[in-house]
């Protein structure tokens, strides 16, 4: 038997959370490894583990990966959620690096000076330049891309969530995405996914904020 899959990272979303979001989705059971103290990151840079020294780092099929893009496009390709030809593929990618573009710039906020200046912008660049994508596509079609569920709607479906967190009543004017939701909810892997107890991260807090200071000697902010 497959060992289980592992999850090296910090006890927060970050960029992990795609992650556990898109392996909870395809059903894939894992654990986790939470980096708690800087001594822990040496270790797994002294180890050889970090090809970049960097973390998302993650255990699958005998291979330690790295790369949050390329760990998500390992998964989703395994697991039948990456389109059925190369065409289908490059449409999955492209909505797949728009809504990741848009999550990094609310990950970053903890980090970031003055971040409620960066919230106006964040919110104006989704309702203008994100939003508006999805609400098109969804109009006339089920799922983003192929008739069926892809990666693409996995990191739609968390990115809608971050921004309501962020900006209750965002998807107001956006009825497509709203019941595109309904519709993502019900998926039985997604339903236990959002349920209390499931591997889903709450929003950062201080300790996490702290956390990762300390492991990376941060003292620098994000621009
Ligand atoms: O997407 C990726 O996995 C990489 N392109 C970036 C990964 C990355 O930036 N990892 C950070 C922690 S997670 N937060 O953003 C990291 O390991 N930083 C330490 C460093 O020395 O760069």
């Amino acid at each position: 038997m497959a060992d289980k899959v592992k999850l090296h990272y910090f006890n927060g979303r970050g960029k992990m959370e795609s992650i556990r979001w898109l392996l909870s989705v395809a059903g894939v059971e894992f654990d986790e490894f939470h980096l708690t103290t800087r001594e822990q990151y040496l270790k797994m840079l002294n180890d050889g583990d970090l090809m970049f020294q960097q973390v998302p780092m993650v255990e699958i099929d005998g291979m330690k990966l790295i790369q949050t893009k390329a760990i998500l496009n390992y998964i989703a390709e395994k697991y039948h959620l990456h389109g059925n030809d190369i065409k289908e593929r490059v449409n999955i990618n492209m909505y797949s690096e728009g809504l990741m573009d848009l999550m990094e710039m609310i990950m970053i906020l903890p980090f970031s000076e003055d971040p409620k200046a960066k919230l106006d912008n964040i919110e104006s660049k989704a309702k203008e330049r994100y939003l508006p994508v999805f609400e098109k596509q969804l109009m006339e079609h089920v799922y983003l891309v192929g008739g069926r569920l892809s990666l693409a709607d996995v990191l739609l479906m968390e990115c809608t969530l971050m921004l309501e967190e962020k900006f209750v009543g965002i998807l107001a004017d956006f009825r497509n995405i709203k019941s595109f939701q309904g519709r993502m909810s019900k998926n039985p892997a997604i339903s236990r996914f959002l349920q209390p107890g499931s591997k889903r991260k709450p929003q950062p807090d201080d300790v996490y904020r702290k956390t990762v200071r300390e492991v990376f000697n941060l003292n620098i902010s994000f621009p």
